[in-house]
């Protein structure tokens, strides 16, 4: 593989740029889409999906036996293993948990913030290959955890009508209140409009192709809320001579085989590291069931040489990677000084892959350089903060008089009104 040798400045977004898409006329067919959703409901659901995943299913609901029967068809250690992942989960999810704040602002005027669930959520896990059940592991235990009353989970049904037993077992595992088998476009517009089957939902959550990318943010403009624009995974290693080499391909590996459009990066202060590095993607990748997907990921990605740290940390601040591996003497400065990336791994034995599985961080990130802005998705996610006051005759008597002030040169009597009137009865004239 190519090395780029300590760009400049000026270089940095073009060589950073992620694999391009193309979102074209994508826009026209998820609005027919979501005007058919709209008017016809389930016969529109089942119309797109015989059209776009060659299936007729009498019924897009699971039902509880084939629930129940999920689990045979896992094989038990995978099932232990999906556990101890929840375990994990659960346990940094439910840590996330905060306590209301109080304050009393002036003598007399209480307020406070506190969270409450967002009642409905719909949570999308994509199909194709290889369905990715971890994700519900993802999504399900903080919406169960924030206490959302219906958790909908929409996945397209594979060529026989079924979702895999994985999905099925997570789902159940994880406090799911509904799946239903439908998936792309129709299912986003499904969730966001209501149908007789799929219920409507505040928020939708999870990963998906262009087409349902483009459908998120369609939904938005039916006032439902997305967790975050999604694109393809992404992972930014920086690595010194302290690093293993092999450890290092195997995580960039780990992200190329995710997807062909995918990208992986290394930044390196060591030129021998990154032909170290180099040898061992070309050995690794070899053996891997993906490899096609994978070489074609790895062509779309970079070896980059930087000089300084300080000049490579800006670069990586300036690229805001998903998924961040810190492998390097100097660990601390990288830790200190990252503030665009989705999420941070730190040291020789901490693989992205913990992350995805069973660390207990959440694999739901910002991508393409959202992480600028962007949280990946945590308890919060579900939750929203309320406020709420109360104010006493006291309290009133201590703020009236600004706030009179204040809507009067606002121009707004009614605001000013609705003070006077109570501080008239207070002060009795
Ligand atoms: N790395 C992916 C999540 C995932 N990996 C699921 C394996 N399964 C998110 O970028
Ligand atoms: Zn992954």
């Amino acid at each position: 593989m190519q090395i780029l040798n300590n760009p400049n400045k000026n270089q940095w977004s073009e060589i950073l740029k992620r694999p391009t898409q193309t979102v074209g006329d994508i826009e026209d067919i998820v609005n027919r889409v979501f005007s058919d959703v709209r008017k016809e409901g389930d016969k529109a659901i089942a119309k797109y999906t015989e059209r776009f995943d060659n299936v007729i299913l009498d019924n897009h609901t699971i039902t509880s036996n084939e629930l129940d029967a999920a689990a045979a068809n896992v094989p038990i250690a995978l099932q232990e293993a999906i556990r101890l992942a929840k375990q994990n989960i659960e346990a940094f999810h439910h840590a996330q948990k905060t306590t209301r704040i109080e304050v009393e602002t002036a003598v007399g005027v209480t307020c406070w913030q506190e969270k409450r669930p967002i009642q409905n959520v719909g949570l999308y896990i994509p199909g194709g290959t290889a369905p990715l059940f971890s994700t519900i592991l993802m999504l399900a235990i903080p919406a169960q955890l924030a206490g959302c009353k219906e958790i909908v989970l929409c996945s397209p049904p594979n060529k026989e009508g079924h979702l895999a037993p994985e999905m099925l077992f997570a789902a159940k595992l994880c406090g799911v209140t509904k799946i239903i088998k439908v998936g792309g476009i129709q299912a986003i517009a499904g969730l966001t409009f209501g149908t007789e089957t799929i219920p409507q939902v505040h928020k939708i959550f999870g990963p998906g192709n262009q087409f349902v990318t483009v459908a998120k943010q369609i939904a938005t403009k039916f006032g439902v809320a997305i967790d975050m624009p999604a694109g393809p995974s992404e992972l930014l290693v920086v690595a010194d001579d302290t690093a293993n080499a092999a450890y290092v391909a195997s995580d960039l590996l780990s992200q190329a085989e995710h997807g062909t459009d995918s990208q992986v990066v290394l930044v390196s202060t060591s030129k021998n590291f990154l032909h170290k590095v180099s040898e061992a993607l070309e050995i690794q990748v070899k053996s891997l069931p993906r490899r096609a997907i994978a070489e074609k990921a790895i062509a779309n990605s970079k070896l980059i040489y930087m000089e300084h740290d300080v000049v490579a940390l800006d670069l990586i601040n300036e690229y805001a990677p998903e998924h961040f591996i810190i492998c390097c003497e100097n660990e601390d400065f990288y830790v200190q000084g990252i503030v665009n990336a989705g999420s941070v791994f730190i040291g020789n034995y901490t693989p992205e892959s913990a992350g995805d599985y069973a660390s207990g961080t959440n694999h739901t990130l910002p991508t393409n350089g959202f992480a600028k802005a962007y949280s990946g998705v945590n308890l919060d996610s579900f939750l929203k903060s309320m406020t709420f006051q109360k104010i006493t005759q006291e309290g009133l008597k201590n703020i009236g008089p600004a706030i009179e002030l204040m809507a009067a040169a606002e121009g707004l009597e009614a605001h000013k009104n609705a003070v006077s009137i109570r501080l008239k009865d207070i002060f009795n004239y």
